[in-house]
């Protein structure tokens, strides 16, 4: 495997689905009878491709492998799909499998509307279409004290909100997911004052790592993770990284968000992950990585500042008390 791994160091494909699966296949086998060879690879990343695997038609056409990914151990995509927090489709982690399986997310528009100089109704093909999908693999820590290693698929929010040429007004960005009750469950109780909303700061959205997602693991995106587009914001609290976005506008104020405006003292504009700010009913000083290979729930490991991207993230807030600012 490791020769195989510098055999084709080139492959700017994704790593697919069925080469995941294969991979942890021999992952699961690999112990029982060569650990050697398991040693060999490259622990935990999606860098190396089983052996000889073909590569299948990608959804997206080529999708380039982004240097934004960590090497830890992916979580599954079984748990990716099956363990989810989306109360349009319910409160329970495992209601947005079932819940959204009727759901269709097609066709699909979002509106541009705010402090820009291009502003409108676009189709989520029009969106998307002038973006290069790359694999981005980044951590996504929930406030509930639990992560995931996800392989997403998607592109940098900055790319896609400077088509738009924000005017000088546009301090924030306000997104909305979709309201509609009657293809989203979950909205028929209100459990939350729908629709569900998220913002940034202006420098924040244009950050980089901040990321509009329309797949994982080399397919479109389920319906549970967000379908047909979602955000990924890896040094927030997950609720941040929004779903089943529709609305995407430029503000002047700091917009609301659908947690700070259900329980403010508990959740926050910023919501940056952050060990040393206690949440009123759990500890965040630790989580739990869920992956198979240590039990649905593996043991505890230490919670980092920025959800381990300060080196990229931590200038943005120069300067804030970011206990006053959580
Ligand atoms: N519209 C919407 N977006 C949402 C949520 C939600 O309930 N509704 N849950 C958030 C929370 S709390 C988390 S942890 C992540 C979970 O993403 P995942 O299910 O793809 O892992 O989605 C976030 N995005
Ligand atoms: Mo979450």
């Amino acid at each position: 495997m490791a020769r195989f791994r510098f055999a084709a160091p080139s492959s700017s494909e994704i790593t697919p689905e069925h080469v995941y699966l294969r991979r942890r296949e021999l992952l699961g086998s690999a112990v029982a009878f060569a650990p050697a060879l398991l040693l060999g690879c490259d622990r935990g990343t999606s860098a190396a491709p089983a052996a000889a695997a073909p590569v299948p038609a990608s959804p997206f056409g080529k999708v380039l492998r982004s240097p934004y990914r960590t090497d830890e151990a992916l979580t599954e995509l079984e748990d990716v799909t099956a363990y989810n927090n989306y109360y349009e489709f319910g409160t329970e982690k495992d209601d947005p499998a079932r819940q959204s399986k009727q759901f269709v997310a097609k066709p699909w528009h979002v509106d541009i509307a705010g402090e820009a100089e291009v502003t409108g109704r676009f189709s989520f093909e029009d969106l998307v279409k002038p973006h290069a999908p790359e694999e981005r693999i980044y951590r996504l820590r929930c406030v509930e004290a639990w992560s995931m290693v996800i392989p997403w698929i998607g592109f940098g929010l900055g790319d896609l909100l400077a088509r738009f040429k924000p005017t000088s007004k546009a301090k924030y960005v306000a997104f909305t997911t979709l309201h509609d009750p009657d293809r989203m469950p979950g909205q028929r109780r209100g459990v939350l004052n729908w629709p569900y909303r998220e913002g940034l700061r202006i420098d924040e959205a244009m950050n980089p790592l901040s990321m509009l997602a329309i797949g994982l693991y080399g397919r479109e995106l389920p319906n549970q993770n967000g379908a047909p587009l979602r955000l990924v914001v890896p040094w927030k609290y997950g609720y941040k990284s929004i779903k089943g976005i529709v609305r995407i506008e430029f503000v002047e104020e700091q917009p609301p968000t659908a947690w700070n405006d259900s329980a403010p003292n508990e959740y926050g504009f910023y919501s940056n992950v952050n060990p040393e700010v206690k949440h009123p009913r759990w500890s965040q000083k630790s989580e739990r990585r869920i992956s198979q290979a240590s039990g649905i729930f593996g043991s505890r490991i230490a919670t980092l500042p920025f959800n381990g991207y300060g080196k990229d993230v931590a200038a943005l807030y120069a300067g804030m008390d970011l206990r006053r600012f959580h």
